[in-house]
């Protein structure tokens, strides 16, 4: 595996999967620990909004794969988040690879990033904007509100099931 197809990987949600394996209880301070390791990309302590989304992500991912809900992934249940974060990575260069050498050269990522940034505004104003004119009224951006509201009364960040701000 060359380095560039590495970071393709990492960027399509591959961190998830080098966490497996530090699950245990008793081991959270030194989960803690490779959690900074993994996820505090610019090494200064914390984790900024990116890096704990990413944290957030591969925690998703390995209870959403965790089939059996023993807390741990067997090998079969890592071979399917092996081949799910597979699939999401040929997709993903299947749609940016623009110049199609076959992998996502960091223009291409970055076209990627914001392309999907778009999608997930385009998303929010179809569902935000009810009547379908294209546009925000004062009552499309008023009910838009009182959702944002209700959502962080839940505790949740846009419904996900993310825990408030860590
Ligand atoms: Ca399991
Ligand atoms: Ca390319
Ligand atoms: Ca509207």
């Amino acid at each position: 595996m060359n380095l560039s197809k590495t970071l393709i990987l990492i960027a399509a949600g591959t961190l998830s999967f080098s966490m497996l394996n530090a699950e245990a209880p008793a081991e959270k301070g030194a989960r803690n620990e490779k959690r900074m390791e993994r996820f505090d990309k610019n090494e200064d302590g914390q984790l900024g909004p990116r890096e704990k989304r990413r944290a957030k992500h591969a925690r998703k991912m390995r209870e959403e794969f965790d089939t059996d809900g023993d807390g741990k992934l067997s090998e079969d249940e890592k071979a399917n988040l092996k081949a799910a974060v597979e699939a999401k990575r040929a997709e993903m260069v299947k749609k940016y690879d623009t110049d199609g050498n076959g992998e996502l050269s960091d223009a291409e990522k970055q076209a990627a990033r914001e392309a999907r940034r778009g999608e997930a505004r385009q998303k929010m104003m179809e569902k935000l904007d009810t009547d379908g004119d294209g546009q925000l009224s004062e009552s499309e951006k008023a009910a838009a509100f009182d959702a944002m509201l209700e959502r962080r009364a839940q505790g949740g960040r846009q419904g996900k099931g993310g825990r408030a701000q860590e």
